[in-house]
């Protein structure tokens, strides 16, 4: 049926005579219904994508392509002097995640539907997303982040279980978000929730009371971390989760004919980092309720279980305090020091143990009682096996397996970037959207000069719709016809921002004492920092106040101008990646598991200025050294350096008169003058006496490759080439590729 019809039936009016916010939810409910009518898999075994965190962004361009009617809605909609674009915008963006592990499992679970698969993900119905990044005085202050209309994606189930936690019980909901894939079937999304959350205990800011649990389990995606209360609320909305799926899983089994005993034959379940780990011990304990013995319990479990590591930072690693877990979930701790005295009867190596100095360590309960552990890119996994788990490694080699992230084409081109996804269509046709691989065909027109000058105006053309939505929003001032050097991510040391931050320092410098770029450089940021993570925030002050200082430069800004978009999200990212020339991936070798912005870059015809970390190396591997423009410290050394700790950031301070200026500046009185002494001094300090990430030892290489890059950049006809083969070899990437995988060698689904 066509969208006026459906308007007319509903609303009595025809589409011209719609507000964007009757329109939109016409087209929810038209999408809800539809998707509703596809079939999803039916076979024996299922797969539960357990994860805290499903970053979904907005869903309705999404649902329209999947569903195979985005043109003609657009094009109904156009006809009556609607904008899709504008409607898009009475969407709110469910932000249910931080960045990249949350952004996986939502790429996760579309190719899932697109391959038909029987699999659903699980996880929390949030009613704030992460939260609401705001600046002021060149700071970032966070706000919350609502998403839930009256009318929403979200279908309230029949679902409900009772969940006990110490001391007091609470019952769930399960609300389903329907996943549609790509001219397939849809599986769902399914966020457990409690019925009795009070969103009036949230008001201006992010900060709520952490105590009433039956009032706030759901309310946030993690809370803060930084303290006691924050990290025990947690602890309660990991196992209020976990239990829920638990439940799910073995009420599903057991409705498809499973005896439970033969669990494993129905079911798989992933645990996505260590947040779900609870889920091992209260299976055990749910199938000894159901009068299963403990030795059997376990050993079906283990048989369900599989684990994926998304980190090498120690840090990152979930270690519970006992007390913790008798306080929260007093039921599971019997269980868990029972699986840690297993351990301890077979296992001589401590080092593996699960409870150490009264932490209990969620990643070694997985790999232990998991039958596979996974990393997330080649050389991620590489350095598991033979560095940060290489104990666990010596016990279970067989367990350890590589599968290489990716991400969905369906939003991170079709929907992101249909100029690029039609020009890519008329040359090879319509197979690459089912077959990623087929991208490589691209390859054929690589001296092809009429494809290569539009590639290049598709490029200008995604541009300059950044460039006017930046104005109209943040009231940004750039020049299309700049290079477009873009990194957005997380705000982490890890990554380096900080790095980014010392080039443009430096060239600064350069275009004051008269050495000016040929083509002006625009350097984008976007990221969040953690409320309590101070130095990630000083960075943000630093790179903030930059800004301020060179964008009003009449000196330099003709040549130089530095933006950071504020709230970074899923839905600034669809329109920041399309415009990218310049991609920039400069995390410290070895400390990126993969990353999958590489990936949604390079798909839209950036090419890569990076370490040889994480997915990276794979990127580098496929596209070849002239495609792409690495840098650093290899991860070998990285690691040898961490190992010897003898690095002293000082050394190279003093040695290295350019970085010494460009350091310097941070406490500069231009910079003093926009920003706050406090900060600034901070970061200073923090690099000059422990820069723990090494961005010093990275930096004169830095500079040098990314003036490489520019240069590159300048010879048009060479970079339209380097874009294409980047387009081409981007195949791989593929989130349909990984998920094949995962099915092949893990979840052997039939
Ligand atoms: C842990 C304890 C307490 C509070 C919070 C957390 C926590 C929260 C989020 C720990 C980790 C995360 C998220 C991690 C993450 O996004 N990792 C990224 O995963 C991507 C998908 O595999 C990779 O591409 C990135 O390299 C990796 O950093």
């Amino acid at each position: 049926m066509s969208l006026a019809k459906v308007v007319e039936k509903e609303l009595g009016k025809s589409i011209a005579q719609c507000s964007n916010e009757e329109i939109y939810f016409t087209l929810l409910n038209m999408v809800k219904e539809m998707a509703a009518e596809k079939v999803s898999n039916q076979g024996k075994k299922k797969l539960y994508y357990i994860s805290a965190e499903f970053l979904i962004g907005k869903l309705l361009s999404n649902n329209l392509i999947n569903l195979g009617i985005y043109d003609d809605i657009k094009k109904e909609l156009a006809d009556a002097g609607k904008s899709l674009a504008e409607i898009e915008e009475v969407e709110l963006e469910p932000s249910l995640g931080n960045g990249g592990l949350g952004r996986l499992a939502a790429c996760f679970v579309d190719s899932i539907a697109t391959l038909g698969l029987n699999g659903d993900g699980v996880g929390l119905n949030y009613h704030y997303g992460l939260f609401k990044q705001v600046f002021e005085n060149n700071l970032q202050k966070e706000t919350p982040n609502p998403w839930i209309t009256e009318k929403s994606w979200l279908t309230r189930s029949e679902i409900s279980y009772p969940v006990n936690f110490g001391g007091f019980t609470v019952t769930s909901r399960l609300y389903d978000i329907d996943v549609v894939g790509y001219n397939n079937r849809t599986t769902k999304l399914r966020l457990f929730d409690i019925e009795s959350v009070d969103e009036s205990i949230v008001g201006d800011t992010i900060d709520f009371n952490k105590e009433e649990i039956e009032k706030n389990l759901t309310l946030f995606l993690y809370p803060d971390d930084s303290d006691e209360k924050g990290r025990l609320l947690r602890v309660y909305q990991q196992y209020f989760m976990v239990s829920n799926a638990a439940r799910l899983v073995l009420d599903e089994a057991v409705e498809r004919g499973s005896n439970l005993h033969d669990l494993a034959d129905y079911a798989a379940i992933q645990i996505n980092d260590t947040h779900p780990s609870m889920v091992i011990p209260e299976l055990i304990r749910l199938l000894q309720e159901k009068g299963i013995l403990m030795d059997e319990a376990v050993e079906i479990v283990s048989k369900v279980c599989a684990y994926t590591n998304h980190t090498i930072l120690a840090e990152a690693l979930e270690k519970w305090p006992i007390y913790f877990l008798d306080k929260a979930v007093p039921q599971l701790m019997p269980i868990i020091r029972e699986l840690d005295n297993r351990v301890r009867a077979k296992v001589s190596d401590e080092s593996t143990y699960i409870i150490k100095d009264g932490l209990v360590h969620m990643a070694h309960m997985d790999i232990h009682y998991g039958y596979s552990v996974n990393g997330v890119a080649y050389l991620h996994t590489e350095i598991l096996k033979n560095t940060e788990l290489n104990n666990f490694y010596k016990l279970y080699p067989e367990r350890f397996n590589n599968k290489t992230n990716g991400i969905t084409f369906r939003r991170w081109l079709m929907s992101c970037n249909p100029e690029l996804a039609a020009m890519i269509t008329e040359l090879i046709g319509e197979g690459w959207k089912k077959d990623a691989n087929e991208l490589e065909k691209l390859a054929n027109y690589i001296n092809d000069d009429a494809v290569l000058d539009r590639l290049v105006s598709v490029k200008a053309g995604k541009k300059a719709d950044l460039a006017a939505y930046l104005k109209n929003t943040q009231g940004m001032d750039i020049q299309p016809e700049s290079i477009f050097d873009i990194q957005v991510k997380r705000l982490h040391e890890y990554k380096r921002q900080q790095l980014n931050v010392l080039y443009i320092i430096h060239k600064y410098f350069e275009i004051k004492a008269g050495k000016k770029p040929a083509t002006p450089i625009t350097l984008f940021f976007g990221a969040k920092a953690a409320p309590a993570y101070t130095i990630a925030k000083d960075i943000i002050h630093t790179i903030l106040c930059l800004q301020q200082v060179i964008n009003n430069d009449p000196e330099v800004s003709p040549y130089l101008k530095v933006f950071m978009v504020e709230n970074y999200n899923v839905t600034l990212a669809e329109k920041l990646i399309p415009a990218c020339d310049i991609s920039e991936q400069i995390s410290l070798a070895s400390k990126e598991a993969s990353g999958t912005g590489n990936m949604k870059f390079m798909l839209n015809g950036a090419v890569t200025l990076g370490t040889m970390d994480g997915a990276n190396v794979e990127i580098a591997e496929l596209v070849g050294e002239d495609n792409i423009f690495t840098f650093g410290e290899s991860s070998e050394t990285v690691i040898a350096r961490y190992e010897r700790g003898d690095y002293c950031s000082k050394d190279y301070y003093d040695k290295d008169a350019d970085l010494k200026k460009a350091v310097d500046f941070i406490v500069s009185d231009e910079l003093m003058a926009v920003g706050c002494k406090e900060n600034l001094e901070r970061l200073y300090n923090e690099l000059l006496n422990k820069d723990w990430f090494m961005t010093f030892p990275d930096f004169q290489d830095y500079v040098a490759t990314k003036e490489k890059a520019y240069a590159a950049y300048d010879e048009r006809k060479a970079w339209a080439k380097k874009m294409l083969v980047n387009i081409s070899k981007a195949g791989f990437f593929s989130s349909d590729r990984t998920i094949e995988q995962y099915n092949e060698e893990i979840w052997k689904l039939n």
